[in-house]
């Protein structure tokens, strides 16, 4: 075990490769111009920052044959798998399905649904699509992670106050020590990821832990 002085108290991080890094949604469609997320009426731009991070925090897993799991946010090509209620949502001209400039908007296997480049998992990696906001949903998530006996899981990715908080959320309730990368992890309302991070860590670590990225290398050199 690794100790790091977390939030709101010492994180205990197995060395023994039962902790598994989660990048959540790192995909084009939140990140650049032209798909869901700017669809949705936000500036897709500013989640940029944190890709160098968890780029860091990916390769450290690699380097010790750790487990890495990506998830993207996307549908069916027929949308049997979401619902209409998501797909009426909001006010935005571009709808989930509808042709956007990346493919259609959020949907499985578009280039816009790809993870970004400098994030690209390789051939022997697991990402998995996911049609809602938390990864355990009607994935298989739950399964692969108990077959790699995982018990811990160290979470980036985006954004903190939807996907990332309602799937730690979940892996919580599922009795995994979840630790938040505070720089790992970003939202388009500063003030929301902010709150997340707080919310997470409240009453004793609720949810879990938060900790930034450097603590978490300096933890497993
Ligand atoms: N809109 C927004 O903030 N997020 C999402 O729709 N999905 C994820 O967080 N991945």
């Amino acid at each position: 075990m690794a100790t790091l002085a977390a939030q709101p108290y010492d994180y205990s991080l197995p060395t023994d490769g039962s902790a598994a890094l989660i990048i959540i949604d790192m995909q084009r469609d939140f990140l650049e111009p032209g798909g869901f997320g700017e669809a949705l009426g936000n500036d897709v731009t500013r989640l940029q920052a944190i890709v160098p991070t968890i780029q860091k925090l990916q390769q450290a897993f690699r380097d010790r044959g750790w487990l890495i799991v990506q998830t993207v946010e996307g549908h069916q090509s027929d949308l049997s798998d979401c619902p209409p209620s998501k797909r009426e949502r909001g006010q935005s001209s571009l709808k989930i399905g509808d042709p956007g400039p990346m493919g259609r908007i959020l949907v499985l296997g578009e280039p816009g649904n790809g993870i970004v480049p400098a994030l690209a998992p390789k051939p022997d990696e697991i990402v998995i699509g996911k049609p809602g906001k938390g990864a355990f949903y009607a994935t298989p998530l739950q399964d692969i992670l108990q077959a790699h006996g995982i018990t811990h899981l160290i979470f980036t990715g985006v954004t903190t106050e939807v996907c990332v908080q309602t799937t730690m959320r979940e892996a919580n309730d599922r009795g995994y020590e979840c630790l938040l990368v505070e720089d790992g992890t970003d939202s388009y309302f500063p003030a929301f990821k902010a709150s997340t991070l707080e919310m997470v860590r409240a009453q004793g670590g609720i949810v879990g832990w938060t900790a930034t990225a450097e603590q978490v290398l300096a933890a497993i050199s």
